[in-house]
């Protein structure tokens, strides 16, 4: 657990306020409670509040919080849009300060350095993926934020290295990574952030202050960013792209990927060989994690040796089995159709598991990938819109309705063709029929493990 003993000081005698106990605020409650802060909360759930109360909280349905230093909010509270909590209008009311716990773990001024990870996908990946290079090269690095652990039950570290969504940012004021890492961006979240503008906003958030700066140009929006980072002045920017070639940093051609860190471009390694970084949206991933590596010091010897061995994660583009040559693959963190575009561009003769709750534009913008996709088994909430959006695509379809039917349907199908593979890349939420992604993957892998050869 983090030690936030320095930044509670300037707290002595006041209370402070923890809006959400799910895994981030249940993390603060106990760090602030452990730094002797006078600590109140709230969750609507009664059992979330159970637990605060256990942990040493007071329980405060926080209708008045004159006088608190400050009210940390959860991650998936609404901040701004579709409209802010009431928490948070009462918090603007009487002068608190709104914040989040990443913003809590700088305030420790631990003295350690930090390095935050944000863009719309890929930021799983290529967190998990840096953490392993540095781990597998004996540097003392603790891995956290949105991939899972929340940042202030992490063990003390030489390297904090931390997933960052653009809801953790939006509750950031001071906080500045000595390397702030921007991967790409396309429409997500918008009904948190109004419209892309203002998710972009929350994104630029990660390159406050002064540092290094590693920026992912292969789109637009995030071409715009690099440029006002580049105009505010603040930060030493290393850029990566895999569709062209950079005058500093790190890009990626037919799978071979260049260091120009110096400026110089020199051939590395093709990605090609990974067969745990498939697609070149890994190989993007894996194009920052490179630069990253490099900036905290690494030799390409040791970053390429080190990704030899990365395990994947689960979830994401991760093969479950393979049954006569077929790949079963759980991509059930695609809860958007430009994430399953990235599976659907990873490989070929596909039977695509497709569907769930779906989000706004449903499979739009996916129309040059179907060639890829032999047969598409739909389930839950979408499955009518969706079949009726590949059938005037010309795909055939299979309207499935449930993970279970699908799985059977295309394991039929896949065994008789004898090649391809069985993805599952839903393109959209998974609450209709499951807690969450992990949920709808971890019932996937035990369809899948479950098939007969
Ligand atoms: N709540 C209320 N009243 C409300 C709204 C919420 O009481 O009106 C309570 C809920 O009951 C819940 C808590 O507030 O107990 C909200 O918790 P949360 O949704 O902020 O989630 P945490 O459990 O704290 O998890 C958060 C991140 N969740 C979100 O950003 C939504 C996790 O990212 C992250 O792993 C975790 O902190 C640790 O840092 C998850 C996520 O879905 C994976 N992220 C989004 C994404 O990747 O797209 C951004």
């Amino acid at each position: 657990m983090i030690d936030l003993t320095r930044y509670a000081e300037t707290l002595k005698g006041k209370p402070v306020a923890v809006y959400g106990l799910g895994l981030s605020g249940l993390a603060t409650v106990r760090a602030l409670v452990a730094a002797e802060a006078r600590v109140y909360a709230w969750d609507d759930d009664e059992a979330k509040r159970i637990e605060a109360v256990k942990i040493g909280s007071e329980i405060d349905m926080l209708e008045n919080l004159g006088g608190f230093a400050a009210l940390v909010l959860s991650p998936g509270v609404p901040l701004h849009f579709p409209k802010p909590h009431p928490v948070v209008e009462r918090a603007r009311r009487d002068g608190v300060e709104i914040i989040g716990d990443v913003e809590l773990l700088h305030r420790a001024r631990l003295g350690k350095k930090t390095i935050g990870i944000t863009g719309t996908n890929g930021k799983s990946t290529t967190t998990a993926l840096i953490g392993h290079i540095l781990k597998s090269s004996g540097v003392n690095v603790a891995v956290g934020g949105n991939i899972g652990t929340a940042v202030l039950e992490l063990e003390a570290a030489d390297i904090f290295l931390m997933e960052l969504s653009s809801f953790q940012l939006d509750l950031c004021t001071s906080f500045a990574p000595d390397i702030a890492v921007h991967i790409s961006l396309t429409p997500d979240h918008l009904d948190r952030h109004g419209d892309m503008d203002g998710y972009a906003a929350a994104k630029m958030r990660i390159f406050n202050g002064p540092g290094r700066a590693v920026i992912g140009i292969d789109d637009e929006p995030s071409r715009r960013m690099a440029a006002q980072v580049v105009d505010e002045g603040e930060r030493d920017i290393y850029t990566v792209s895999v569709i062209g070639s950079v005058d500093k940093g790190v890009d990626v051609e037919d799978g071979i990927l260049y260091d120009a860190m110096t400026g110089e471009a020199e051939e590395i390694v093709d990605l090609k060989a990974f067969s745990n970084l498939p697609g070149v949206h890994n190989h993007q991933n894996a194009a920052v994690a490179y630069a990253v590596a490099r900036l905290v010091g690494l030799p390409s010897g040791s970053i390429v040796g080190a990704m030899k061995s990365y395990p994947g994660l689960p979830h994401r583009l991760f093969t479950v089995r393979t049954i006569s040559g077929v790949p079963y693959i759980n991509d059930s963190k695609a809860t958007n159709a430009d994430a399953a575009g990235k599976a659907l561009a990873s490989y070929a003769h596909i039977h695509w598991i497709v569907g769930g709750k779906p989000k706004d534009g449903g499979l739009s913008g996916l129309e040059n990938l179907l060639p890829h996709v032999k047969q598409a088994y739909v389930i839950g909430e979408a499955a009518e819109s969706f079949s009726a959006w590949l059938i005037a695509h010309r795909v055939m379809v299979e309207n499935c309705g449930t993970l279970e039917k699908a799985v059977e349907a295309a394991h039929r199908n896949a065994q008789s063709d004898g090649q391809g593979v069985v993805l599952l890349s839903p393109a959209c939420a998974s609450y209709d029929q499951f807690k969450s992604f992990e949920h709808r993957g971890e019932v996937f892998t035990g369809l899948v493990k479950g098939l007969e050869e």
